[in-house]
């Protein structure tokens, strides 16, 4: 059916999109391409999704440039990056190149939060309503809503009593806040709390940092790039490197040499030794190895190592228990590495302070600054929150997304357990699909990588139906509960469990602690999803 044809049969837009982030303006794109009208709400005022919000001192991706951006060639043709890893302006610049190139704002309304998605199950459309108070009824629904857009907010006692400025990482204000000279308290420790931490201290007059679990950092490996190296990798390896990422485990460009081996069957010479190289060249290697994330034993003989390198650059030997403890808190890499600069010369400066929160836990946020158990009240001027996500199922869940059974999705999640089929849909809900959430391959790669298979994936399934007629697509709840059995499956192969990280669910009080991605990897989930769509959608009902 041709698609005007489509379109007008089945009443105004096909698709709507919730969000415009990396996925959102991709299937944006792709979606317009293939002839299908389509439309994004977008929550934020510009393009950029988890880069619009999270604007807060230091925020930098830890991906690299190659793999880290789209692979639509009148994109990247002629955009230029300075930096290995790009700062968080240079990435909404690159936005703003997307959409001048892809001219995805005339199709984009900002500044509106969709708040719930209703299927009526007569017309096949979706009720979706806005906070301004606006109804649409699209046909499919696609929430390209990220793994990280619902900010976690801790539930200290006194928090909206603080009289100098708070904010959380995510929520921080476009305009930016003044720091210099003031005296800092920064909550938390994750990705962001370590960009805040190492950005802060060199212009802070004090830096008082809220530590629960020590972050395992590895360095970032920074460097400025010229525009000549670039010119000859657009000219000679652009599109393989976009194919190559599709075939590796993260998303990467590159096969990981150590990816095979076994850390733990080393002979010692030759581990220390090639340890030593990996920390030299590529820090991150020291944690891919096969048995790292499956063996404790594997797990144990990384860590050890990140310990004492790590040990060597903190001059306080008071700082070593808690920074890099003797014995490591949770597995090596179970939790995200955060990737630093300088974060831990920062605790070296007289004007940072440590506090270890598991051994004087915060009481209360007081009008002056943070109070622990030892009594003492930490004065600060301003309070960063970078206490992270409700990730995955969050983003989503914070919407009310009803579908046939006029159940909340966020209910039917934390009833019944992850109820995904692909992660890309839920059974009940039909004609909705989600991108860089719940229960894909997201989280652990590299984001665009993942991001753009689903999307294509979407965009292929749409084509099919529209093709044979089809105008109603939903998971099975069989489908559904083989794909949950295999999330699980495939985790307890590994030591996720033994971590409370967001990657289970365990960061947040209350939230129903499972497996919330695909830690098989990229190349299986790929595999996977092509496998239902080459079988005619396996594990879904069409009509
Ligand atoms: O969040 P997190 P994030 N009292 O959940 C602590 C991506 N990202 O925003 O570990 C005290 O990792 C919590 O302590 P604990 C990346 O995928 C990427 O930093 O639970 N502390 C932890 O230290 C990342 O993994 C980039 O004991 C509290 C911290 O807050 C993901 O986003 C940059 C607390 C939260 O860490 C999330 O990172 C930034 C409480 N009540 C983010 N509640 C890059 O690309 C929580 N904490 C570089």
């Amino acid at each position: 059916m041709p698609s005007q044809e489509y379109a007008t049969k089945h009443n105004d837009l096909d698709v709507l999109i919730v969000g415009a982030g990396f996925s959102g303006a991709y299937q944006l794109h792709k979606l317009r391409k293939a002839g299908f009208s389509a439309k994004i709400f977008e929550a934020g005022s510009r393009l950029g999704g988890t880069w619009y919000w999270n604007c807060y001192p230091g925020a930098r991706v830890d991906s690299e440039y190659l793999v880290y951006q789209l692979s639509t060639e009148e994109v990247w043709k002629d955009w230029t990056w300075s930096e290995r890893f790009p700062g968080r302006d240079e990435l909404m610049a690159y936005f703003e190149h997307v959409d001048k190139k892809l001219d995805l704002s005339r199709d984009i309304c900002f500044d509106t939060r969709v708040m719930g998605a209703t299927f009526d199950v007569s017309t096949e459309r979706w009720i979706v309503s806005t906070q301004d108070g606006r109804t649409t009824h699209p046909h499919f629904l696609i929430l390209c809503t990220g793994f990280a857009s619902k900010p976690l907010f801790p539930d200290y006692p006194g928090l909206s009593s603080f009289q100098g400025v708070t904010h959380h990482t995510a929520r921080w204000p476009q305009q930016g806040v003044e720091l210099a000279g003031k005296r800092i308290g920064v909550i938390g420790t994750g990705a962001s709390g370590v960009q805040v931490v190492q950005e802060t201290a060199p212009i802070v007059a004090h830096l008082t940092v809220f530590q629960r679990t020590p972050n395992f950092a590895i360095p970032l490996e920074q460097r400025k790039l010229t525009d000549m190296e670039q010119v000859k990798l657009k000219e000679e390896l652009y599109p393989i490197i976009f194919r190559r990422r599709l075939q590796t485990r993260s998303g990467l460009h590159y096969f990981d040499p150590v990816a095979e081996r076994s850390l733990l069957q080393m002979e010692p010479d030759e581990r220390r030794l090639l340890l030593e190289d990996l920390w030299e060249h590529r820090a991150i290697a020291v944690s891919a190895f096969a048995d790292v994330s499956s063996d404790q034993a594997a797990n144990d003989l990384a860590y050890n190592f990140w310990r004492d390198t790590v040990r060597k650059r903190l001059v306080d030997p008071k700082l070593h228990e808690r920074l890099a403890p003797q014995v490591a808190p949770h597995p090596f890499g179970m939790k995200r590495l955060a990737l630093e600069q300088q974060y831990y010369e920062a605790f070296n400066q007289p004007n940072v302070t440590l506090v270890d929160a598991k051994e004087t836990p915060i009481l209360e946020i007081t009008p002056r600054g943070v109070k622990t158990k030892d009594g003492v009240e930490h004065a600060l001027d301003v309070l960063v929150l970078a206490t992270g996500f409700d990730s995955l199922t969050g983003s989503i869940s914070q919407i009310d997304v009803r579908g046939t059974g006029d159940t909340p999705i966020g209910e039917k999640w934390h009833g019944q357990g992850l109820g995904t089929y692909l992660g890309l849909t839920s059974a009940g809900y039909p004609n909705m699909f989600f991108v860089y959430g719940p229960g894909a391959a997201a989280g652990l790669g590299n984001g665009p990588s993942c991001i753009e298979f689903q999307c294509d994936w979407i965009v292929d399934c749409l084509t099919y139906m529209r093709a044979r007629g089809y105008t109603r697509i939903e998971a099975t709840p069989d489908a559904e509960a083989s794909w949950g059995a295999h999330i699980e499956e495939v985790a307890a192969a590994g030591l996720w469990h033994r971590a409370k990280s967001w990657y289970i669910g365990a960061n947040v009080p209350g939230k129903r602690v499972a497996p919330l991605l695909f830690t098989g990897g990229l190349v299986q989930y790929i595999q996977l999803c092509r496998e239902s769509a080459e079988a005619g959608y396996a594990g879904f009902v069409l009509s």
